[in-house]
């Protein structure tokens, strides 16, 4: 009831009466009366005026499940969501979701993990009130040879969502980064279960660094947030974590139609921090460097060497510029 409430008041321009609202729930004015005031306590400024009801006009910056499904515009994505004040990994727990039967499409938010990690073993710094820390947990039909492309995927529904609410130009620096101003600002960790031909689930571990005054010394240098490249603005994480759910259904839906990137490609290029720039690519296997021309419809980065024309693929590599990070 108090995520309906909140919805209503939301989508309400003016006042929302409170007999209204006894009659949609069947609830007596006392029991409205209490969730508003719950409201209140949790950061809701909420103005009541005898005769007319209720209005909202302000939410705080909280990620809960109540808010975040009470300004959700998406089909499916996030119609489950599992949030949590403190966790180990959101993607760990997606994991554990998925297995006792979660459906395909929910969310777990964090408002910090304490064992945040990235690629190889590598972690993520995730201290609470600074960052968006979520894994969208899906169930798909599909080739797990085609999974990897989910990263892109992501990355772009990211960089589209980041661009639309704070105005900044989030490019992607393949394969599962996004930058602003040649810092990263938010990394990708796509995991998945699979037997054979089938996939059991996958995971997307999405960390955006919103309100971050500071990282820590081994980062500082590459890593910035929201908060510092638009000197000093707050943007608010659950309309962050909206957008870039609607942005992913879209694009994942586009991304099922062919089980890759092709109608993708192009929106994806246009972003990429690497197009036309040396890079440096990370291979366990062979590193080389080569200028960066785009990517494949199957989501590798074509890479002209002097000698030839390489597709890398995503997976374990990194790219890094020449010169530095990007
Ligand atoms: C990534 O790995 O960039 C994937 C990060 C995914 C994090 C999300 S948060 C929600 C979900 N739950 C998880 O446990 N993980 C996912 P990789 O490309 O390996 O980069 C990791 C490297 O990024 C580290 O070794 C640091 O150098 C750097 N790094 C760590 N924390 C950072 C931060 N907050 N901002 C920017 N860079 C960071």
């Amino acid at each position: 009831m108090k995520t309906e409430i909140l919805k209503m008041l939301r989508e309400t321009e003016g006042y929302v009466s409170g007999q209204e609202l006894c009659n949609k729930f069947g609830v007596s004015r006392t029991a409205i009366w209490k969730v508003i005031n719950q409201l209140k306590e949790q950061g809701y400024v909420i103005d009541s005026v005898q005769n007319k009801g209720y209005h909202i006009t302000e939410a705080p910056d909280v990620m809960t499940e109540e808010e975040l499904q009470s300004c959700r515009k998406t089909k499916w994505a996030g119609q489950e969501i599992a949030y949590f004040d403190e966790i180990d990994s959101t993607n760990i727990k997606a994991k554990e979701l998925a297995e006792q039967g979660y459906p395909n499409g929910t969310l777990v938010v964090a408002d910090q993990q304490v064992s945040g990690r990235g690629r190889r073993g590598r972690s993520w710094e995730s201290p609470s009130g600074t960052g968006i820390f979520m894994t969208l947990m899906l169930k798909p039909e599909i080739n797990p040879n085609n999974a990897s492309m989910l990263t892109l995927v992501a990355a772009l529904a990211v960089a589209k969502a980041i661009k639309d609410v704070t105005g900044l130009e989030a490019q992607i620096k393949w394969p599962n980064d996004i930058v602003i101003n040649g810092k990263k600002i938010c990394g990708i960790l796509t995991e998945m279960s699979a037997q054979f031909d089938y996939i059991n689930h996958i995971v997307i571990g999405i960390g955006i660094n919103v309100h971050n005054e500071v990282f820590s010394d081994e980062i500082a240098h590459m890593a910035s947030s929201l908060l510092q490249e638009s000197q000093g603005k707050k943007f608010r994480r659950a309309e962050i974590i909206e957008k870039v759910l609607e942005y992913f259904e879209e694009y994942y839906e586009i991304y099922l139609e062919t089980e890759d990137l092709t109608a993708l490609t192009g929106e994806y290029n246009k972003i990429l921090v690497n197009m036309n720039k040396q890079v440096r690519v990370l291979d366990p296997k062979d590193e080389f460097e080569g200028k960066a021309m785009g990517i494949t419809a199957k989501g590798e980065l074509i890479v002209d060497t002097w000698e030839s024309r390489k597709l890398v693929s995503s997976g374990e590599v990194s790219v890094r510029g020449i010169y530095g990070y990007v």
